[in-house]
């Protein structure tokens, strides 16, 4: 019973195998409505430097657009707005933060070094 529940096993991996290279091999395009172009998306992104300062300072991004931290200094950092609703997690040396949702512009600290301030200011 198990060898049989095997063999239809690898019988039905064999069809799927064969039916995606038929696929594959096929020029066919897809059909319905053409998919919209690609928006642009700005991404925002403030250094960290060396001098535990961050450029530009203040920033401009408005409520809404996407901000990344690229820590450039050659220590960890944590980003987080003051008014909490931002918080980048550690920032390795090197690293990029995750690309975040601006929810509101204002003051920002480095939660490892308190002293480590920014700011944003909205755009248009
Ligand atoms: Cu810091």
């Amino acid at each position: 019973m198990s060898r049989f529940l095997t063999a239809a096993a690898l019988a039905a991996i064999g069809l799927s195998v064969a039916a995606c290279g038929g696929y594959g091999s096929s020029s066919r395009t897809p059909s319905g409505p053409s998919a919209p172009p690609p928006r642009a998306i700005a991404i925002n992104v403030i250094g960290i430097n060396g001098a535990q300062s961050f450029s530009p300072n203040p920033a401009t991004v408005s409520a809404g657009q996407t901000v990344v931290w690229h820590n450039i200094d050659t220590t960890t950092h944590r980003v987080v707005l003051n008014d909490g609703e931002l918080d980048t997690g550690n920032i390795a040396p090197g690293a990029f933060s995750a690309a975040m949702t601006l929810v509101a512009p204002g003051p920002y600290h480095c939660s490892i070094h308190p002293p480590m301030v920014g700011s944003i200011a909205g755009g248009q």
